[in-house]
């Protein structure tokens, strides 16, 4: 099979005689084809089998124990002038990446097939979606594309009528960490990775195409690519609405978009839809609204910490055709993670005899990758061709201190500077520390394609496109009492927080003004059905001096991008800290 788009079949032959595959393989997102891949991956032992007759059609992949994570000092946005990639990215010129890469990937498939595997993320049909096609030699990867996008035949028609596709190259080369780099070349609308099997370092429509790229694209095009959940908030009287909320990985992203309301609120009638957990894409509409869709089609989730308690949801869409990557098994061949139950796992994520003294038993980023359509959440509206009405943008970081539980910005502009100077404190889906905060813009640190001062100046100008903005707001779910416990309860109660959000824009609240934003009236958010009265005075507490730090900390960080920095971020940072004098 070839396609009748002359730039691919062009593209596909050069790098088929450059890498020397001995075959070339082009997706067509079948059955048929999965169910081949995933026995010969059987037979090579990528995959393992899991307990058939609890997790039909699950399967295990473990990859080599160097490569679990995103490597982000081994990405790099290359674009002609190093200014424009910005202070937030690694940097390296086109040429330089080019001719490395050329190198690392002459004569890497000699002996292995070339999967070409075409890609729509977003609905097929929808005029806001991007297509992109992925060459690859891992058949992990194209069955884990099949899972997450919009893969195969109808995405290639797409394409070849379109014309035009961002172009992915990957290969698993050695595995070699000295020899791996994720390389994204936002002018030429191309991503080239080497040396990883991980997700999001493999996964090329994932976090290198559907948020490095299309954070560039966006600009050109005048729309916005963020790392948000979309969700679907149904109140009692049955009207639906939209929140898109950004966290840095491993924040509960995943749990937040598929929360099960608490007893009293599905008792009241109270219903959660899922459109996605990790990536959305908005667009300005004609409206003078904000419009979403979740790019991708399947979830990738970090399977440590979901349990019944934690994500109800998850489990139930985890009981077949998922495969999960780098968990520990039962002694019955089940998946297991820390978290899931008290269960004694038999074997670790390396395939050894589960032994306490080597560290957890499923790594603390080992994932699991599913449909979405297996969601019993799942949105009738994620299909949607126009992407759904957003009401809020949430942006939320992992903070022990300082940050309250909500807080509403005054407006976009103040939005746009709570979204840029998000912090939080660091987890384990990237390499590097645990538990440092760090500042994560728009929880976009690891995923702008570009420079942050100008990706908050375009933020700023999608903003007066809009006649009818979302509010915004930031939350912290993870504040801590002084024996380090949580304060606030968290999972399915956040619903709390979401109704105060929701009254918000409804105008049924007016919560109270402080000097950096509008928190809620103590009683305004119901706790009716708690077990216990979480402090809520600390919780909605605003410390003069922890606040006076943190905001010289955010001018020191602006500072970091130059004279590029918007002034009207400035403005309103100084109007902040005028407000404390
Ligand atoms: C993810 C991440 O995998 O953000 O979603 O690391
Ligand atoms: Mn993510």
């Amino acid at each position: 099979m070839t396609s009748k788009l002359a730039a691919l079949n062009e593209w596909v032959d050069q790098v088929a005689a450059h890498t020397r595959a001995a075959r070339v393989h082009w997706c067509d997102g079948s059955d048929a084809e999965n169910r081949r891949l995933i026995e010969q991956m059987l037979e090579t032992g990528d995959l393992h089998t899991l307990n058939d007759e609890t997790h039909p059609n699950c399967f295990l992949h473990r990859s080599d124990p160097s490569d679990v994570a995103r490597v982000e000092h081994l990405t790099f946005v290359c674009t002609e002038r190093e200014d424009d990639a910005g202070p937030n990215n690694n940097w390296m010129a086109p040429a330089e990446a080019h001719a490395l890469m050329n190198g690392l990937f002459s004569g890497c498939m000699a002996g292995r097939t070339l999967y070409v595997v075409p890609y729509c993320m977003g609905p097929i049909d929808s005029p806001l979606s991007r297509c992109g096609v992925e060459i690859t030699d891992s058949p992990y990867v194209v069955v884990n594309m099949r899972l997450m996008t919009r893969m195969g035949q109808a995405a290639l028609e797409r394409i070849e009528s379109e014309g035009h596709f961002v172009k992915g190259l990957h290969s698993t080369g050695e595995l070699d960490p000295d020899r791996r780099y994720i390389m994204h070349f936002p002018e030429e609308l191309s991503i080239q990775s080497y040396g990883s099997g991980y997700g999001g370092n493999a996964l090329l429509g994932k976090k290198c195409h559907a948020l490095r790229i299309a954070s560039y694209q966006a600009r050109t095009e005048g729309w916005l690519a963020e790392h948000m959940l979309i969700v679907g908030i149904e109140s009692p009287d049955g009207e639906g609405r939209y929140i898109a909320a950004a966290f840095p990985s491993a924040c509960g992203k995943t749990n937040l978009a598929m929360l099960v309301p608490p007893q009293a609120y599905r008792e009241a009638g109270w219903k959660v839809w899922t459109v996605g957990d990790d990536i959305c894409w908005l667009h300005p509409g004609e409206d003078g609204r904000l419009y979403a869709i979740n790019p991708e089609a399947g979830f990738f989730g970090v399977a440590p910490g979901t349990s019944k308690k934690t994500n109800p949801n998850a489990l139930a869409m985890l009981d077949r055709d998922a495969i999960f990557t780098n968990v520990a098994v039962t002694d019955d061949n089940q998946p297991w993670w820390e978290g899931l139950d008290d269960r004694i796992p038999a074997r670790d994520w390396q395939g050894r005899d589960f032994d306490p003294k080597n560290g957890p038993a499923a790594h603390p980023n080992s994932r699991f990758t599913v449909s979405i359509k297996r969601c019993p959440s799942y949105s009738d509206q994620a299909e949607s061709q126009t992407g759904v009405p957003i009401d809020a943008i949430v942006f939320g970081g992992r903070r022990a201190g300082l940050a309250p539980l909500v807080m509403e910005a005054h407006d976009w502009n103040h939005g746009v500077l709570v979204g840029g100077a998000m912090a939080s404190e660091t987890t384990a889906a990237a390499t590097g520390q645990v538990g440092v905060v760090r500042r994560d813009p728009m929880a976009m640190k690891p995923f702008c394609g570009y420079h942050f001062a100008d990706y908050w100046a375009h933020w700023l100008k999608v903003g007066e496109k809009l006649t009818q903005p979302p509010k915004i707001f930031q939350v912290n779910w993870f504040r801590r009492d002084d024996q380090g416990g949580f304060i606030w309860p968290g999972f399915s109660e956040n619903l709390r927080v979401l109704e105060w959000i929701l009254k918000r824009c409804r105008g049924e609240v007016s919560g109270r003004e402080t000097p950096v934003g509008r928190l809620p009236e103590q009683d305004e958010i119901n706790l009716d059905g708690l077990a216990e009265r979480p402090d809520m005075a600390t919780l909605l507490a605003v410390d003069p001096a922890e606040w006076r730090q943190e905001l010289a900390d955010i001018e020191t960080f602006l500072g970091e991008f130059g004279t590029r920095v918007p002034e009207p971020m400035k403005a309103e940072l100084a109007r902040i800290r005028t407000n404390f004098s």
